[in-house]
C-alpha cells in the first residue's frame, strides 16, 4: 500500500458520446506530482458502481473524494436537461460509505458553486483551477487547518473564496495517463487538451469568464505539443481543443501551431477548436491548417450588428465574412454557432441573421434558440435589476425557486412576439446546413447530450468535432 495519502477522483458523467474528463487527467497529474496518490473511478463506462466503489474505498481509505462536474445542464432550450440529480444520489451514498470529505470541482460546478454545493449536499467545493488549489486544500485538511484562505474554496456556511487561477506559465506537459484516453477516443471520437485558460472578453451571457477567469493563462506552447505527442502514442490522433477560444490571444495560437509544426506532429494529428471571429486573418488560418487544424467552430452569435452590440461581442458582420473567406482559402471546414433570442432580438434581426447565413454558406450553422442565463454574467445582472424572475416575461424554464440560476433558465426576448420558434423554423426551411434543437428531426439535432446518431457514427469509425461528423454523414 502506498504511503502517500490517496485521493479518490470520480467522473460521474454518463453522457454519450463520452467526452474524456480532461479536468481529472490534469488534476490527477498535479496530485501525483505533489505527493498524493490519485485513484480514478469513471462512471462513464460502468452500469453499476456501488460494489466496485465500496471495494476501492475500503482498500484505499482516501483522505478525500473529489467529484468533477463538467455540466450542470445541457444548456439547450429544447431539452432543458438538468444533470445534477444522479450526482446528488452519489454524494449521499458516498457520505454513508466514508468519512472522507466529498469535494466538488469542475467547470460546470464553478459556474454556480454555492448553489451546487448546497443542492448536492457535499462538504467542500473548489471553484476554478484545481492543480494548485486542490493539493493546498488537501494539505490543510490533513493538517486540520482552516480552509478559509485557500483560493476557490466554497463551504456550506456560505464561504465563497475568489476563483482559483493556477499559474500555467511553467506547467510541463501532462503525461495523460490517468483517464482512459484511448477508450474515450474510440467511443467519444475525439481526444482533448487545453493550450490555455480564461477569456478576457465581455460577452454578456457567457459562463466561461465566470468559471475560468477573465485573465488568460497560457501554457508553454512546446509543452502543449509534447502533450499531443503523448496522446498520439496512445493512438489518439484527432482532437477537440478545450480552450474557450483558441485565438484569444492570437499570439499564443500562433505559438502553439508553430510548436506543433516544429515537433513534426502536424502531419499526424487532426484537430478542431472553438475560435472567436476576431482576431482572425488569412495568415492565422493558413498556419492553423498547416498545423493540422481541420475545422473551426466560431461563436458568431448573430449576423445583425445591432444584436452583436447588445450581446457585448466585439466582432461585426464584415468580420464574420472576412473570417469565412480566410478559412475557405485555407481549406478549413467552418461551423458558425448562432445564439438567438437574446435581449433586444426581434423578428427583423433574426431574419437578417438567417438570411446572412444563407448568403455566406459556412459548412454548417448551429442554431441555439434561447440564451441560458448563468449567474455572475452581465445578463444575470440585467435580469436581477429588472425585478423578480417570475415576473420577467423574457424568462422561461425554472423561473420559480431558482434565485441562484442553478436550474435551467433561458432568456427568450419578448420582442420576438408570439411563437418565435415556429417563425424561426419557417426561416430555416429545410436547408440542411442548419442544425437546430429538435427531437423530431434527429438528423438536424446538434445537442451532444445523448446523441445516438453520433454514437453510432463513432462506433463505425467517425472521428472529429461532432458537428463535422454530423455534417459528413449528410454531406450537401
Ligand atoms: C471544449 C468544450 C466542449 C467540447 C469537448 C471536447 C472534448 N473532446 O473535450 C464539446 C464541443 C464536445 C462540448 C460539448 C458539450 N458541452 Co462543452 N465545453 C467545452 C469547454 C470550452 C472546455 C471544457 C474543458 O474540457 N475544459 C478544460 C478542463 C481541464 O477544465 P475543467 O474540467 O474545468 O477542470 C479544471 C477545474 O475545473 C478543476 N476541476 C475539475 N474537476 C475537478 C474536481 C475536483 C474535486 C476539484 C477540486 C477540481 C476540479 O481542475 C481542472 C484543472 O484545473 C467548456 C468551457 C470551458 N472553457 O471550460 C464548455 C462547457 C463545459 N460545455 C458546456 C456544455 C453545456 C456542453 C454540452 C452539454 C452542450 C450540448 N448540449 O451538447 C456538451 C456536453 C458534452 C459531454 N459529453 O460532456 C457548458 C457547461 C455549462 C453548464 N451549464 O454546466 C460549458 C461550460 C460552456 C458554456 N460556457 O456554456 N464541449
Ligand atoms: S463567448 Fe467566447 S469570446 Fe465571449 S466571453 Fe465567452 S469565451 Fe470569451
Amino acid at each position: 500500500m502506498s504511503s502517500r495519502p490517496a485521493v479518490l477522483l470520480i467522473n460521474p458523467s454518463r453522457m454519450k458520446p463520452a467526452v474524456g474528463p480532461l479536468g481529472l487527467d490534469y488534476l490527477a497529474e498535479a496530485l501525483d506530482r505533489q505527493g498524493f496518490e490519485p485513484v480514478l473511478f469513471d462512471l462513464a463506462f460502468v452500469s453499476s458502481y456501488r460494489s466496485r466503489l465500496q471495494g476501492l474505498i475500503k482498500r484505499k481509505r482516501p483522505a478525500a473524494v473529489g467529484i468533477t462536474i463538467r455540466n450542470l445542464d445541457d444548456c439547450y432550450f429544447a431539452s432543458q436537461s438538468f444533470l445534477l440529480g444522479p450526482i446528488r444520489a452519489l454524494v449521499r451514498w458516498l457520505q454513508g460509505e466514508t468519512r472522507a470529505p466529498v469535494v466538488l470541482g469542475g467547470v460546470g460546478y464553478s459556474v454556480a458553486p454555492l448553489a451546487a454545493l448546497r443542492f448536492l449536499g457535499a462538504d467542500i467545493g473548489l471553484r476554478g483551477d484545481g492543480e494548485q488549489a486542490f493539493p493546498q486544500l488537501l494539505r490543510a485538511l490533513l493538517a486540520r487547518k482552516s480552509l478559509s484562505r485557500i483560493p476557490g474554496v466554497v463551504l456550506p456556511d456560505g464561504t465563497v473564496n475568489p476563483l482559483a487561477c493556477a499559474d500555467l506559465s511553467a506547467w510541463p506537459a501532462a503525461r495523460r495517463r490517468w483517464i482512459m484516453n484511448a477508450r474515450y477516443f474510440r467511443e467519444g471520437g475525439q481526444g482533448n487538451l487545453e493550450t490555455k485558460r480564461g477569456c478576457n472578453r465581455s460577452c454578456i451571457y457567457c459562463a466561461d469568464p465566470v468559471a475560468k477567469g477573465k485573465r488568460v493563462r497560457r501554457r508553454p506552447a512546446e509543452a502543449v505539443a509534447e502533450e499531443l505527442r503523448r496522446l498520439l502514442n496512445q493512438g489518439v490522433h484527432t482532437f477537440h481543443l478545450c480552450d474557450s477560444e483558441f485565438n484569444i490571444p492570437r499570439a499564443h495560437a500562433e505559438a502553439v501551431c508553430r510548436a506543433i509544426i516544429r515537433q513534426g506532429l502536424h502531419q499526424r494529428v487532426r484537430w478542431y477548436t472553438y475560435a472567436a471571429p476576431l482576431p482572425f486573418d488569412p495568415e492565422l488560418a493558413r498556419l492553423m491548417a498547416r498545423a493540422g487544424c481541420a475545422g473551426i467552430n466560431f461563436g458568431v452569435d448573430s449576423a445583425s450588428d445591432e444584436q452583436l452590440e447588445r450581446l457585448g461581442r466585439d466582432h461585426r458582420v464584415p468580420d464574420i465574412e472576412a473570417t469565412l473567406r480566410a478559412c475557405r482559402a485555407a481549406e478549413l471546414a467552418v461551423m458558425f454557432d448562432l445564439l438567438l433570442a437574446g435581449p433586444g432580438e426581434t423578428r427583423a434581426t433574426m431574419r437578417q441573421t438567417i438570411s446572412g447565413m444563407k448568403r455566406l454558406k459556412p459548412d454548417r450553422v448551429g442554431v441555439s434558440f434561447g440564451v441560458r442565463v448563468f449567474p455572475g454574467t452581465r445578463l444575470a445582472r440585467m435580469i436581477a435589476e429588472a425585478g423578480p424572475l417570475e415576473a420577467n416575461p423574457n424568462l422561461h424554464g425554472r423561473v420559480h425557486g431558482n434565485p441562484e440560476l442553478l436550474f435551467p433558465i433561458f432568456y427568450v426576448a419578448r420582442s420576438l412576439g408570439r411563437d418565435p420558434e415556429l417563425y424561426l423554423h419557417r426561416l430555416l426551411g429545410d436547408d440542411p446546413r442548419f442544425f437546430f434543437a429538435s427531437r423530431e428531426v434527429p438528423e438536424r439535432n446538434y445537442n451532444y447530450n445523448d446523441n445516438r446518431i453520433l454514437v453510432q457514427a463513432i462506433k463505425k469509425g467517425a472521428r472529429g468535432a461532432y458537428w463535422d461528423i454530423l455534417r459528413t454523414r449528410s454531406c450537401i
